[in-house]
C-alpha cells in the first residue's frame, strides 16, 4: 500500500532547500518517493503507511528548521 502525504513547507527560498528535504526524507524508512515545489510550497510524498505517516514526515522537515503543516 502506499499513501500519499501533501505538506505544506514555509521556509525555502531557493532550491538548494528544495534538495535538502528532498536527500534528507527520500532517506526516511517508508518513504518511497518525494517531490518538492518551491513555487507551491509544498511536498508531496509517497509512503507506506505501516512504517510512517503524515505527522511524522512533518515533524521531520519541521526539525530541518521549517515550518510544516501536514495538508493532506
Ligand atoms: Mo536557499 Mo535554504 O537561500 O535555507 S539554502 S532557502
Amino acid at each position: 500500500t502506499t499513501c500519499t502525504a501533501v505538506i505544506r513547507i514555509d521556509g525555502m527560498t531557493c532550491n538548494s532547500c528544495v534538495q535538502s528535504i528532498e536527500g534528507t526524507i527520500s532517506q526516511r524508512q517508508g518513504v518511497q518517493h518525494i517531490a518538492v515545489s518551491l513555487a507551491g510550497r509544498t511536498g508531496t510524498i509517497h509512503y507506506d503507511p505501516a512504517v510512517t505517516n503524515g505527522e511524522e514526515l512533518r515533524a521531520a522537515i519541521e526539525d530541518m528548521g521549517f515550518d510544516a503543516s501536514v495538508l493532506t
